[in-house]
């Protein structure tokens, strides 16, 4: 009832929404009402309230909680429920508990913390309490085996979308499955598959991104930054994502029909940091293999597979995400 209730307030043209239209909606008593605004304000909501008109919402906290991102939500698109953890070890790793035990396609996981979240191949991710956006989304897409790749770039795109429309910031992607803005990797994602032959039982996309962080691990810290530090501005991570819900439902949707990425090759190029820039590409996926694992080119861009297309020594060569690491010659991007 609360992310009903604060759906509706959001949405009521004239802002105030009155305690017995709000009664008669849910079949309750006042007092029932009363209850939830109050367990609201708790939570910092901030409502005025004036006799004879009733409440308005007059301030959202940035604090994650389901009837919070619930109610941003829209009706039509992917994500048909939300299932909030203050703490849980790994977004993903709840997702594929969830698809296991037969969830549907649009769950979508999102934690305040992850005690144990992960990146690529065994890698780390850190996942602080209340600054980030540390999320997956369960899929059962209709694609075969090998078209799954593309869903990392078509969730790539989603995100630098959104966090453009939200932020106005001039984020980039590095291919495969990063976000970066002025050079630094503000966003990670990680999707994973089960699959049996060529059928697809679920598809996880996990999604972290540095929302309001201040300070990274040492060890991060020089590649790592948040779109707080980069920007200056605060972000309200709950209208994020909302927002990339949004756009990733409508790429979804025609990467499905498709089949290909042909639809937003272009859009993604354009926004691929290191195109046109010489690359490194590591066959070993780790920066200290050894020198006949490293290939050097120009980034071309994604063909419609998904591919990164590679200038070596003036032929072209296709790139597929999984096998190499690419970097750029003197920095992360
Ligand atoms: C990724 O892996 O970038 C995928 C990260 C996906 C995280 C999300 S959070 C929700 C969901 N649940 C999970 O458990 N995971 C997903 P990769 O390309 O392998 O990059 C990992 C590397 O990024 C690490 O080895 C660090 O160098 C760096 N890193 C770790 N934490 C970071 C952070 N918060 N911000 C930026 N870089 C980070």
């Amino acid at each position: 009832m609360k992310s009903e209730i604060l759906r509706i307030m959001r949405e009521s043209e004239k802002g105030y929404v009155s305690g017995s239209a709000l009664c008669e909606k849910f079949g309750v008593s006042r007092q029932a009402i009363w209850k939830c605004i109050t367990a609201l304000k708790e939570q910092g909501y901030e409502f005025e309230s004036i006799p004879k008109k009733g409440y308005r919402l007059i301030a959202s906290p940035d604090n994650l909680c389901e009837a919070e991102i619930s109610s941003r939500i829209t009706a039509n698109g992917i994500c048909r429920k939300v299932e909030f953890h203050d703490s849980v070890n790994s977004t993903n790793n709840r997702a594929k508990i969830l698809a296991e035990s037969g969830a549907e396609e649009g769950t979508l996981i999102v934690a305040e913390e992850q005690t144990a979240g992960k990146g690529r191949r065994g890698r780390g991710w850190e996942s602080e309490p209340g600054v980030g956006i540390w999320m997956s989304l369960l899929l059962r897409p209709m694609l075969s085996t090998d078209q799954v790749s593309g869903l990392t770039l078509v969730t790539a795109l989603a995100i630098a979308k959104a966090i453009k429309k939200v932020t106005k910031a001039d984020v980039k992607i590095k291919w495969p499955n990063d976000i970066v803005l002025n050079g630094h990797k503000i966003c990670g994602i990680l999707t994973e598959m089960s699959s049996e032959e060529s059928y697809i039982h679920y598809v996880v996309v996990g999604i972290g991104i540095n929302a309001n962080t201040t300070i990274f691990p040492e060890e991060i810290k020089n590649i790592a930054s948040s779109i707080y530090r980069e920007t200056g501005k605060k972000v309200q991570r709950a209208v994020l994502i909302a927002e990339i819900m949004d756009s990733f439902s409508e790429l979804y949707r025609i990467f499905q029909e498709r089949k290909d990425l042909s639809f937003m090759t272009e859009s993604y190029n354009s926004l691929l940091v290191n195109r046109d820039k010489e690359v490194k590409i590591y066959y070993g996926m780790v920066e200290d293999t050894s020198d006949d694992e490293i290939e050097q080119g120009i980034a071309k861009g994604i063909d419609t597979t998904g591919a990164l297309m590679v200038e070596i020594q003036g032929e072209e060569k296709r790139i597929i995400s999984g096998e190499v690491s690419v970097r750029g010659i003197y920095h992360y991007t």
